[in-house]
């Protein structure tokens, strides 16, 4: 290694989206003035409205992060039983139903963008099914239509983990308009970001005032607490950079536009590569290039190594499965769900964001493609 390589920098699989150093100090300074730090102050009252904004919808309300946005909209819905969703999914979707007493049921995934198959859902429900959680994973977007239809057939609710979707529009509608529910994240991994941060939207109005009062321990008033809720408000430090960072939202997605152009012109037609595609009718913000390598020259864990030994760290999302998870040994198994276990077998997801150098996605190319020789079976 060459003295100029010896300095570079890490390549991690993202890295935040930060507004200046100026701009951030010269937003939090009202706070000195006030004293108010949390709580459902002014910073997370304009966030609110600003979000409604740009999400195109009157009902949302943030949370501290996007793992207690789904706990709490499971709650809200009052969702009994056993619910119905997807283990190719980051740890929170599972965890979140079962830390509200619920059993998840996991259903397979279509091979083509890897949400809910739902030719595999009605199979699944019994009188005890109350509701179906899926993921728009990767941002890409189930098929709301159908899972819509089975819902109402057999009286569920739907709420979706759009953790990635943010900004997303599909087939001209917002993505927060989907189910009765949908939950989204703004931790500082995501495309927009509030350090940590998260919100649910809604389909029914009534449920603004249950998860206001839900993410503050239940309390109506001084005088009434109505619900058992716990503590997961957004603090003026978080609403603050999200309102920063939303100034720069678009332009950020642009940036990842071109990253994830400049991938696709390096690896698209490898045989033995499955690179995202976008699904039609969707505006995608581009926030995950996961590949799958199948037939491939090398195997996912060979190149994840040789990236690794370049410093390069792309990650396994997502692996393992959840129903694989230690935690629910026993319980489930990923050989229920075959099309996802292969899948996360499979998959990697390269780095992504919007600093993300072109010489350096050239170099990610470059290594990935000397695998296909090097390591070529
Ligand atoms: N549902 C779905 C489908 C989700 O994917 C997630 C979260 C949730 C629900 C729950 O939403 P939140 O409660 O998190 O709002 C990361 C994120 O922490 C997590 O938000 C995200 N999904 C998941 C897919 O990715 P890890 O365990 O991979 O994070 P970590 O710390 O390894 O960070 C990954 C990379 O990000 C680092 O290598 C570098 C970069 N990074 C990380 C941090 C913390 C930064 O650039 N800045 C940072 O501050 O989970």
């Amino acid at each position: 290694m060459n003295r100029q390589e010896d300095k570079r920098e890490k390549i991690l699989v993202t890295r935040s989206s930060m507004p200046s150093y100026e701009e951030y100090i010269e937003m939090i300074k009202p706070i000195w003035d006030s004293a108010w730090m949390t709580n459902m102050g002014d910073f997370h009252k304009q966030l609110e409205q600003e979000l409604k904004e740009y999400m195109g919808t009157d009902r949302l309300v943030l949370f501290v992060n996007g793992h207690m946005a789904l706990e709490m909209a499971i709650q809200a819905l009052e969702l009994t039983g056993e619910v119905i969703t997807t283990p190719f999914t980051f740890a929170s979707t599972t965890h979140a139903i079962v830390r509200n007493g619920l059993t998840p049921v996991f259903c397979d995934i279509n091979p083509a963008d890897y949400t809910m198959d739902p030719d595999k859902i009605e199979a699944l429900i019994t009188e005890r099914t109350s509701a179906i959680i899926p993921v728009h994973v990767y941002g890409n977007i189930c098929d709301v239509e159908r899972i819509g239809a089975i819902a109402k057939k057999h009286g569920l609710k739907v709420i979706y983990d759009a953790a990635h979707t943010f900004g997303e529009r599909y087939n001209g509608k917002g993505v927060a308009e989907f189910g009765d529910a949908s939950i989204f994240s703004f931790h500082a991994t995501k495309v927009f970001n509030s350090i940590e941060g998260g919100a649910v939207t809604f389909a029914e109005e009534w449920m603004d005032h249950r998860l206001n009062c839900l993410k503050n321990y239940g309390i109506v008033d001084q005088d009434h607490v109505v619900w058992v809720g716990g503590n997961a408000k957004m603090n003026e430090f978080q609403a603050a950079m999200g309102l920063c960072n939303l100034r720069h939202v678009d332009e950020e997605i642009g940036k990842r536009r071109k990253v994830v152009e400049r991938y696709m012109e390096h690896l698209d037609g490898i045989p033995g590569l499955k690179l995202p595609r976008c699904q039609k009718g969707l505006t995608p913000n581009y926030a995950y290039f996961p590949v799958i390598f199948d037939g491939f020259g090398a195997d996912r864990n060979q190149v994840y190594d040789a990236l690794a030994a370049n410093d390069i760290y792309p990650r396994k999302y997502f692996y393992p499965l959840t129903n694989g998870f230690q935690c629910y040994e026993g319980r489930f198994s990923p050989e229920d769900t075959p099309v996802a276990a292969y899948m996360a077998e499979r998959v990697l997801t390269l780095p992504l964001y919007a600093d993300l150098s072109m010489e350096d996605v050239d170099r990610i190319c470059r290594i990935l493609k000397e695998c296909n020789t090097s390591l070529g079976k």
